[in-house]
């Protein structure tokens, strides 16, 4: 997969070369690039921003210099990426999400500062390629810098080859509409606090009846909306944990 992230604050994604997505990027899985959007300015000030029309609070992000950047990263002579704009007002990134975007070649973030991007960048986007606004939840962040790490840790490691055991995807909350079971290590007991008996049991089927009945349980507390969109999913043995 190949990754483009345009940003006023390249330094925001250094973390990108740490862990997991590093070593993705080392191994090639990940052809991940960051671009600093004042190199796609001409003044002397590298001006990226200016007063909204209409008035009101803040700054906007001036056109010029996302179509260039635009232009650049997404060539007519090249396959078409996907264009994802980081923004409060966008839709919802959800795992549902995350593997849509795993399926995708090229990526193209565009990382809005100040109250976002000048909206006619953003029109003309679309009429060469498809273009997502994105948000993580409802909250409001500085820019869409933060939100890139998230969305890009949560795709790449949904690319083969770049978690260590694939046997974490499928277990894993949100995976199969669940949160996950607790989980425990040695030793067996700590601080007056027990490991529960059946995973030590070694009955395999047991401790995985235990943890789905975990699973709904915490589930049905902590995310109701998630339980009802199982519905009639749940079995007879499933209802009986609840
Ligand atoms: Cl994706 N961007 C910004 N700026 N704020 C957000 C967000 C994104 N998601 C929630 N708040």
């Amino acid at each position: 997969m190949r990754v483009d992230v345009v940003s006023i604050f390249p330094e925001y994604l250094t973390p990108l070369d740490l862990s997991l997505i590093g070593r993705a990027r080392a191994r090639g899985v990940l052809r991940l690039a960051v671009h600093d959007l004042r190199t796609w300015t001409h003044d002397v000030h590298r001006t990226v921003d200016d007063t909204p029309y209409g008035g009101g609070p803040g700054m906007v992000m001036r056109p010029e210099p996302w179509g260039e950047a635009l232009d650049a990263l997404a060539p007519a002579d090249a396959p078409t990426p996907r264009l994802l704009v980081p923004s409060p007002a966008g839709a919802r990134f959800t795992q549902a999400m995350a593997h849509e975007l795993a399926a995708e070649e090229h990526l193209l973030f565009a990382c809005g500062r100040y109250e976002g991007i000048d909206q006619r960048v953003l029109d003309h986007a679309a009429t060469r390629m498809p273009v997502t606004e994105v948000s993580l939840g409802d909250y409001v962040l500085f820019g869409g810098e933060v939100a890139v790490l998230v969305i890009l840790e949560a795709v790449t490691r949904l690319l083969p080859g770049v978690l260590g055991n694939a046997g974490s995807l499928d277990e894993e909350s949100h995976a199969h509409g669940l949160l996950e079971a607790p989980v425990y290590t040695k030793p067996p007991s700590w601080r007056g606090h027990e490991v529960p008996e059946i995973l030590r049991s070694g009955d395999h089927g047991r401790i995985a009846r235990w943890r789905r009945d975990e699973a709904l349980r915490r589930t049905a507390r902590r995310r109701p909306d998630m339980l009802a969109a199982l519905g009639a999913e749940l079995d007879k043995k499933d209802r009986a944990a609840l």
